[in-house]
């Protein structure tokens, strides 16, 4: 018998539409921040961009480190990161389990993807909610555990920066989570 167009069934069913549906939302949010970033709207990131994307939220590069963050993900080597580079880039950096991959770039976009007000903090809540998608919940105690108590010593309570998201994340390597985990584990969260 013909089978008709039905309602998700199992849990992986609906695993699967959480799973096609964070990917639809990453990707619109993902446009949004290359658009922010390309701000001559030439459909290229250039070093200029970045500096000016870092200062506005409270960051001043040090040198060379612009050129750092493009070089590691300009597969055609003009300079710049194009759209194809820069989904590459992300798409590389969300699904390495080895701590390996350069995330010089990375570590911005993914800040400014949580940043949706531009106003160069995210809320702790943001970072728990990152943290906890992409790390599990062991990793997350343990880790917030560790940071905490010195960022709230430095009265930073709610808000944070880009400066100590960076520290953060590059305090916490993964263990990543596949996309399927990710869905997983927020149709689960006790899971
Ligand atoms: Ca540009
Ligand atoms: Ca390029």
């Amino acid at each position: 018998m013909p089978s008709r167009q039905q309602a998700p069934q199992t849990t992986a069913d609906v695993a699967s539409l959480r799973e096609e549906w964070q990917k639809q939302k990453e990707m619109a949010n993902l446009k949004r921040v290359f658009a922010m970033l390309d701000s001559d709207s030439n459909g290229l990131i250039g070093e200029k961009e970045l500096n000016r994307a870092l200062l506005r939220i409270g960051c001043r590069a040090k040198p060379g480190e612009t050129a750092d963050m493009i070089w590691e993900v300009d597969e055609n080597c003009d300079g710049f990161v194009d759209w194809p580079e820069f989904v590459s880039m992300f798409d590389r950096c969300i699904s390495d389990t080895t701590g390996l991959e350069p995330r010089g770039l990375f570590q911005l976009v993914e800040f400014l993807m949580h940043d949706s007000n531009n106003g160069g903090t995210i809320s702790r809540d943001e970072l728990m909610e990152i943290l906890y998608s992409r790390f599990g919940k062991d990793q997350l105690l343990k880790k917030t555990r560790e940071f905490f108590p010195k960022a709230a010593a430095n009265g930073v309570e709610a808000a944070i920066t880009f400066v100590e998201f960076k520290r953060f994340m590059t305090a916490i390597k993964p263990k990543r989570k596949t996309n399927r985990e990710r869905a997983q584990a927020v149709l689960k969260p006790g899971g």
